[in-house]
């Protein structure tokens, strides 16, 4: 069985969409960011980077008992390996995937979010108009990246769907919520209406919907709780004895 340790959030929603399209069974965990699940010492001892997705198989194809992988890049990779599918073997289709999943780890992904970042603060941070500027062109432009590819081929590695476009969804649905005017991007928005009616692409979105509450529903009180938690997280110490 596999146990993804998961909050309903775009890089979680990368694997649900994955699981579901493969027809895999699996154990959501939650991993409740607001609480910081992700700071004990159960959850670094899988991910020292205090981030969810992270996951665990517990009847790996390999010995030594179960496997956990972090990065929802390389659990997809993963996955997508031990279960043949939506990731051809052929080594054309396979890096052709593998660049574009870099690709989202690198640059969509990241930039987006610090967009959203940087739009939600409130006023007492100061005037965030440059990093606003910056960041909307950075999520802007990457539109761009995936409209000129999804003008030269149906989906993103090419003529077959793949967990490269299950990677990049999360990340691009709804982009006015990103500041975006989707009529600029006319072959995302066939690609996103495409994967938008995909029963298994509806369901991994869905996973974990009834855990979550949306950051404009919070009491302020509650909002500066997480803030305080989450924003300018600095480095952590490692225990005092070393530990091999
Ligand atoms: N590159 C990582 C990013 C994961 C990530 O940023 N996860 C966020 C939620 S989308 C998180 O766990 N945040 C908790 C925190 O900021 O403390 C991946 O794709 O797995």
């Amino acid at each position: 069985m596999i146990d993804l340790h998961y909050w309903p959030t775009p890089n979680g929603k990368k694997v649900t969409i994955q699981l579901e399209e493969m027809g895999v069974e699996y154990n959501l965990v939650p991993c409740r960011i607001g609480q910081g699940d992700q700071f004990t010492d159960e959850f670094i001892a899988m991910n020292p980077n205090t981030r969810m997705p992270a996951m665990i198989d517990n009847d790996p194809e390999c010995d030594g008992g179960p496997l956990s992988v972090f990065e929802s890049g390389a659990i997809m990779i993963y996955l997508g390996e031990k279960f043949g599918q939506f990731y051809p073997r052929d080594p054309r289709s396979r890096h052709a995937i593998n660049q574009w999943i870099m690709w989202q780890m690198a640059n969509q992904g990241p930039k987006t979010g610090e967009l959203g970042h940087f739009r939600r603060l409130p006023e007492s941070e100061g005037n965030q108009s440059y990093a606003i500027r910056r960041f909307d062109d950075e999520v802007n432009r990457i539109y761009g990246v995936l409209n000129r590819r999804l003008y030269e081929a149906p989906y993103l590695a090419g003529n077959e769907y793949s967990i490269a476009d299950m990677c990049c969804y999360p990340w691009a649905v709804d982009p006015e919520s990103r500041g975006q005017d989707i009529g600029e991007f006319p072959h995302v928005a066939r690609w996103l209406d495409e994967l938008a009616a995909r029963p298994a692409v509806q369901r991994g979105m869905d996973a974990g919907a009834q855990w979550s509450v949306g950051y404009g529903e919070m009491p302020p009180e509650e909002r500066e709780r997480i803030r305080k938690m989450l924003y300018n997280q600095r480095a952590r110490p490692v225990p005092e004895l070393p530990a091999f």
